[in-house]
């Protein structure tokens, strides 16, 4: 990357938008705060020490005898320790007394629920295990889980990890290309699947899907079928199992041994844009620590009082680490949602949470944005009165989205916990502590206590505060990758060869004037402006300040005169109306108001929706095809691909907008 023309040195990443709002945290959360700023101080003091005391959280089999073995970039974790994460999830809360304790209101697209408590979820996993048992799986097997939002996923998800198989959830809206070639990369050997599942008010269907993927894959002995929807479904008899047949006539007993530490718990592929998914591969003890303490940290749990709700899919990390194995390591109350935020109606998240008294909230930038799209009045029609920590994960969240998110949804009273990290990561990194650390609209603020993170320069050296550059983790961590599965070079050319014993997760970062922490999205999507490295991100957050815009994307497309220019693509707010006449005239000089006018954009394009990957990521490469008026590259990871048909179709018109 270029320096900037003016000679400040080695700045990487301009650092353009300024943001002075604070939010102190409430008093009465930090009185009774389960992190506090002694929770900083003891992980400084003794960092090993300190996840050894998050360890002690889990129930173990046989104690660790090494904390870390680090050698570089390979960490073992709790080495000698031995454990099962089934029965941290369950058995142990059920033993203490607490299986009457509610882990699951489960509630169907169509409007149908399940309450399902710890000592039934306990059962159904014994059961399953038994099942995955006589169907020939055995410890160390891969399995593929390709299902809806529905109890049952979690269900196969633990029985795996109670016998020791690595479970490899494919995420429902795949295709079955992208199926086969994870079943392909894992050579898993039983897919748990269901006949379909409700999204936006219709059955859709997933058998079909597995049936083409698993055709011309002999590799696969077993497909067992969950009857969600009742729909039709085409069946190979021997191969297909239904769940309702296999699994309900099993023993709820199942004796489960603790498996090593670092036994592999899951692979999960991230949607690689361009190149072959990665299997990101996780392990035991380590990731089971460092979920527990976040959650409970981060959030704040309280597990005897909280309703707690990831609004994400389990087909996403977010939704493996906050579903699932946090919140159940932490006897924790979860809501879990099947279906859209928009069926049947726009307020569904809402009714949601007024439901139910959910008292904390998890979600996307992307999913606030929209609900910012549909306007205020829609949350406004319920009681949220119980909500009192927010958070937000996936993508920065402008720190407009962090305003509307903080009054609409959060009655301008609970703290906003904006959560950065990574499937490679497998927990939350940098966040605020809700009880410790001041909100700051926009900013992940501070490492967890027990992580070691910085910015760094291109050479990297640390920035100083009010530079930007590159995010980077310094020591290992208890829930980091282990590794890719079966591609160990891949593991150390992707992570570690960037900066000489760093982790480097590939997104840009700034530090603030008082050494606060600030994610400027991936380093791909920087665009070099006249010398200056500008991040879409700031660039996007300008827009999004701007009282017509609910959300907006931007890239840099080639350009003649200064290398590439700025192409904003906006979706308006709906309170805007078609934004008026002179809106286009309105925004860039709004930009060059806010960030200067280096980052003034060339052209601005209004669009109805912007290309989104399943966990709610925008596309920029696709935008960036579009404004170079090239060939779209792959779109198989979108959401809805006729997406970019729509915006396609409005360059030309747009063109005259300069
Ligand atoms: C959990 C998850 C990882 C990438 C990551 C970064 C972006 C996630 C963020 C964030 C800014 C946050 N990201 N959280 N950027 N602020 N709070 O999203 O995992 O799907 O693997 O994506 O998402 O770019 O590198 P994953």
């Amino acid at each position: 990357m270029a320096e900037t023309p003016q000679g400040q040195g080695h700045e990487t990443l301009s650092n353009l938008l300024q943001e002075s709002r604070r939010f102190p945290p409430p008093a009465d959360l930090a009185a009774h705060a389960n992190a506090t700023a002694d929770t900083y101080t003891a992980a400084e003091a003794d960092r090993l020490g300190f996840w050894e005391d998050q360890a002690r959280r889990l129930t173990w089999g046989r104690p660790w005898d090494t904390v870390l073995e680090w050698n570089p970039p390979f960490a073992k974790w709790f080495t000698g320790g031995t454990l099962n994460a089934a029965v941290n999830c369950l058995d142990r809360h059920v033993d203490a007394g607490r299986g009457d304790r509610v882990a699951y209101y489960w509630e169907g697209e169509p409007g149908d629920t399940r309450t399902i408590t710890y000592a039934q979820l306990k059962d159904q996993v014994c059961q399953a295990s038994n099942a995955l048992l006589e169907l020939g799986v055995t410890k160390g097997d891969r399995v593929a889980i390709y299902m809806p939002m529905i109890p049952e996923t979690v269900v196969a998800m633990l029985a795996c990890t109670r016998i020791g198989a690595v479970h490899m959830v494919v995420f429902g809206g795949f295709s079955a290309d992208a199926l086969g070639t994870r079943i392909d990369d894992s050579e898993a050997k039983v897919v748990v699947t269901a006949d379909g599942g409700y999204r936006r008010g219709k059955a859709s269907s997933l058998k079909p899907a597995v049936d083409e993927a698993v055709a011309s894959r002999p590799t696969v002995e077993h497909v067992l079928v969950v009857r969600r929807t009742g729909q039709d479904v085409d069946w190979t008899d021997g191969r297909d199992v239904w769940w309702h047949e296999v699994v309900d006539r099993q023993s709820t007993e199942h004796a489960a041994e603790a498996h090593d530490a670092e036994h592999p718990l899951y692979i999960m592929y991230t949607s690689g844009t361009t190149a072959k998914p990665k299997g990101i591969l996780h392990t035991t003890g380590g990731y089971l620590t460092q979920v527990a303490y976040t959650h409970w940290a981060v959030f704040d749990l309280k597990p005897e009082t909280d309703i707690f709700w990831t609004a994400a899919d389990i087909g996403w990390v977010t939704g493996h680490s906050y579903i699932v194995y946090g919140p159940l390591c932490n006897g924790a109350t979860s809501v879990m949602y099947e279906g859209t935020p928009d069926t049947p109606h726009k307020g569904r998240f809402w009714e949601i949470v007024e439901k139910y008294r959910v008292s904390i909230a998890y979600m996307a930038p992307t999913a606030i944005r929209t609900f910012m799209k549909w306007g205020e009045d829609i949350p406004a029609g319920f009681d949220m009165s119980s909500l009192r920590v927010l958070g937000s994960v996936g993508e920065p969240i402008n720190p407009e989205a962090y305003m509307w998110y903080r009054k609409n949804i959060g009655g301008d009273r609970t703290p906003i916990v904006d959560t950065w990290w990574q499937t490679e990561t497998g927990a939350i990194m940098v966040s605020p502590l809700p009880g410790v650390t001041e909100g700051k609209p926009g900013a992940a603020m501070r490492p967890v206590p027990g992580i070691v993170a910085d910015v760094v320069d291109e050479e990297a050296k640390p920035v100083p505060n009010g530079g930007g550059g590159f995010i980077v983790v310094r020591e290992p961590w208890p829930s980091m990758l282990r590794g890719i599965w079966g591609d160990p070079e891949r593991y150390k050319d992707t992570y570690w060869s960037r900066f000489e014993g760093l982790y480097f997760p590939g997104d840009g970062a700034k530090r603030d004037e008082d050494g606060d922490i600030w994610l400027l999205g991936r380093v791909d999507d920087v665009m070099l402006v006249s010398g200056h490295n500008i991040s879409t991100t700031e660039v996007e957050s300008a827009l999004v300040s701007h009282s017509k815009i609910a959300e907006a994307a931007v890239v840099g497309a080639s350009d003649p005169v200064t290398g590439q220019g700025i192409v904003a693509f906006v979706i308006l707010r709906g309170e805007a109306g078609d934004g008026g006449d002179g809106l286009v005239k309105e925004l860039r000089d709004h930009v060059s108001a806010s960030l200067g006018p280096i980052a003034k954009p060339r052209q601005v394009m209004v669009v109805p929706e912007l290309p989104k990957t399943r966990s709610g990521k925008i596309m920029r490469r696709l935008l960036r095809d579009v404004a170079e008026n090239r060939q779209l590259g792959d779109v198989t990871t979108l959401t809805d691909s006729s997406v970019m048909d729509v915006i396609a179709a409005k360059l030309p018109e747009a063109k005259g907008d300069e």
